[in-house]
């Protein structure tokens, strides 16, 4: 997706913070953090939202949930906690149209919904 901005930071044509990358996903700092710790998984596959996927899709699912886990002990708050979400459309919050997941931590999120 040529005007994709997660597009173009898997391309290395816009830079990112990596932490991480192989050859399914790029994790980054994400841009406007909203914890101490904010990482986004992004596929490289372009896939516009978790409505998007596929059966085909299902290892790099479970393989983003791994990595969630890896980069959140990596980071350090495996053991305090952490969330793991992705939005999904205009009423999810979703700003970037190209399937991520957030990974915060190192603070104590608040429950609310919005
Ligand atoms: P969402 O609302 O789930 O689509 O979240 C998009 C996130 O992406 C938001 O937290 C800010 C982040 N973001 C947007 N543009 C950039 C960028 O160019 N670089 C980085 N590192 N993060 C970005």
């Amino acid at each position: 997706m040529s005007d994709c901005i997660f597009c173009k930071i898997v391309a290395k044509e816009i830079p990112g913070e990596t932490v991480y990358e192989d050859d399914q996903v790029l994790a980054i700092k994400d841009i406007n953090p909203q914890a101490p710790v904010h990482l986004l998984l992004i596929t490289k596959k372009h896939i516009t939202s978790l409505n998007e996927v596929s059966s085909e899709d299902e290892g790099l699912m479970g393989h983003i949930l791994m990595l969630a886990q890896k980069l959140a002990q990596k980071f350090g708050v495996a053991e305090s906690g952490y969330r793991v979400v992705t939005n999904i459309g205009k009423e999810g919050g979703q700003a970037v149209p190209h399937l991520h997941f957030h990974v915060l931590g190192g603070k104590a999120l608040g429950v609310h919904i919005d």
